[in-house]
């Protein structure tokens, strides 16, 4: 019974290391090592050092995923994934926003603990920007981790489009302490384009493809096809790592006799470090790891996706993809020794008197309508009633998936800590914003709302399933009059 548990609360920024690396935070990889996967960074045009102010534009541009394939793609400031932001824990963000594209659109923060009206959702926190419109995004940015931004503004369609981006949350007492300096965001999507480089449709497959949750035939890395790294054998490097597909899990892989260390997950670092042979990333879930890639100077290795089962015909006759490649520099091995472990104080809170709510992820025909949606206990977003709160409130959900297909649930503006799975308590405690709904699984988990007013919305991140109707809302310290539906809007 949830009563009876014990939930964890993270301290903020309280951080331990208990081998720290005698190397010390400086490079260890050639020059240019990452050349090949570097992604464009925001310009920061305020010269005040805890100000990061920046342009956006949401354009369509010619970008080149491969070798001589060009898309005419749906485009922050001209590239895939949009400019990555580097700002550092407590920094203000002001993003000045234009929407240059044929569509509304909005940008909506992953992750980041901003104030409803930064939220970026129409129809609950904020107006859609309309083409040729501008809206300035400005706020505190209170935790370090790695997050991500897109629209959400026909999502599936505008984030399959090519709308995306990293967004780095540095905490400089991390990097020192861990000691390693090469540090490398890896930003996982994918693309549907023909053989030309034209995008496919968004609505391919009708109702069958909105069920199963489209992906792009092209998995990009940083927006490119199979880019390639290059590293010396046994130095160990940091990887932050953001799913930005709008279906599509990956299931890292880095080869025989690798591991990666997971030192964080969505918001920050988790309350341990554990070893894992594999990573596994739903649609909007990010992960931390320390890896030590080795190989023969000279020679390659391959990091690849493997097959994750999320469901009815969701590995029938696929293979692994290639993600990207590691080329060995032509020099003598590092011998690093054992990595670091990192861990971060936990500070308990009681879960009694926690607010109980029961969540089912479902599939059912419409009544009205007759065609399939998916809901939230039986009910699609355009007829939802919202969860009430009250600020400060401490909920305990008990989601249970009675679909067919795995579900990356996203809770927005809030983080979560995840108790068990299926009944099995589950360790390290990690800040999360976004979790898994494995199929036909329970998932129990708890967050705690503060101060800060508003309808928040949750929702499946398989952004098929969102539109689709697997998409709800957190009405939070306003009366449930001023409750407004998407559907209304
Ligand atoms: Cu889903």
């Amino acid at each position: 019974m949830w009563t009876t548990a014990r939930a964890l609360l993270a301290a903020l920024s309280a951080l331990a290391v208990l081998d720290a690396n005698p190397a010390g935070a400086q490079s260890l990889q050639p020059a240019g090592w990452d050349a090949g996967m570097r992604m464009a960074e925001a310009v920061d045009r305020n010269p005040d050092p805890n100000v990061v102010e920046v342009d956006f534009e949401a354009r369509v541009a010619t970008v080149e995923i491969a070798p001589g394939l060009k898309v005419d793609a749906w485009t922050y400031n001209g590239t895939i994934p949009g400019p990555m932001i580097r700002v550092k824990v407590g920094d203000r963000l002001i993003v000045h926003f234009t929407n240059n594209l044929p569509r509304p659109s909005t940008i909506h923060w992953h992750g980041l603990r901003v104030p409803i009206d930064m939220d970026g959702v129409p129809g609950y926190s904020q107006e859609p920007v309309q083409p040729g419109g501008t809206f300035t995004y400005d706020f505190v940015v209170p935790d370090a981790g790695i997050y991500w931004y897109h629209p959400h503004v026909m999502s599936a369609a505008q984030v399959g489009f090519g709308l995306y981006g990293a967004f780095l949350v540095e905490d400089s007492t991390e990097t020192e302490t861990i000691g390693i300096a090469d540090d490398l965001v890896l930003v996982l999507s994918d693309i549907d384009v023909d053989d030309d480089g034209a995008l496919l449709p968004a609505d391919t497959g009708g109702t069958v493809g909105m069920l199963f949750g489209r992906e792009g035939n092209r998995v990009l890395v940083n927006g490119r096809r199979l880019p390639e790294l290059v590293a010396r054998s046994g130095a160990p490097q940091r990887w932050r790592v953001v799913n930005a597909a709008k279906s599509r899990y990956f299931k890292l892989d880095l080869g025989e006799g690798h591991v990666f260390r997971k030192i964080g997950g969505d918001g920050g670092l988790t309350e341990y470090s554990e070893d894992h042979d594999f990573i596994v990333l739903g649609a909007g879930e990010r992960a931390g790891v320390l890896v030590t890639p080795t190989g023969e100077p000279g020679g390659e290795g391959l990091v690849r996706s493997l097959l994750h089962d999320r469901g009815y015909g969701s590995i029938f006759g696929r293979d692994f993809e290639s993600l990207f490649t590691i080329r060995f520099a032509d020099e003598p091995p590092y011998d690093p020794g054992p990595l670091p472990r990192t861990s971060r104080e936990m500070e308990a809170y009681d879960l009694e008197g926690a607010t109980g709510i029961d969540l089912e992820l479902t599939l059912q025909k419409d009544p009205y309508d007759q065609t399939f949606a998916y809901g939230i206990n039986h009910v699609p977003f355009w007829r939802a009633k919202p969860i009430l709160a009250g600020l400060g409130e401490t909920q305990v959900c008990n989601v249970t998936n009675s679909t067919a297909w795995s579900h990356p649930l996203h809770l927005h503006g809030f983080f979560f800590l995840v108790l068990d799975e299926a009944g099995e308590p589950v360790r390290p405690l990690e800040w999360k914003d976004t979790v898994d709904i494995p199929h036909e699984r329970t998932v129990r988990l708890t967050v705690r709302f503060d101060e800060r007013p508003g309808t928040w919305i949750f929702h499946c991140h398989i952004l098929d399933h969102a539109d689709g109707g697997l998409l709800s809302a957190v009405h939070l310290g306003l009366p449930p009059e001023e409750f407004r539906n998407l559907a209304e809007h």
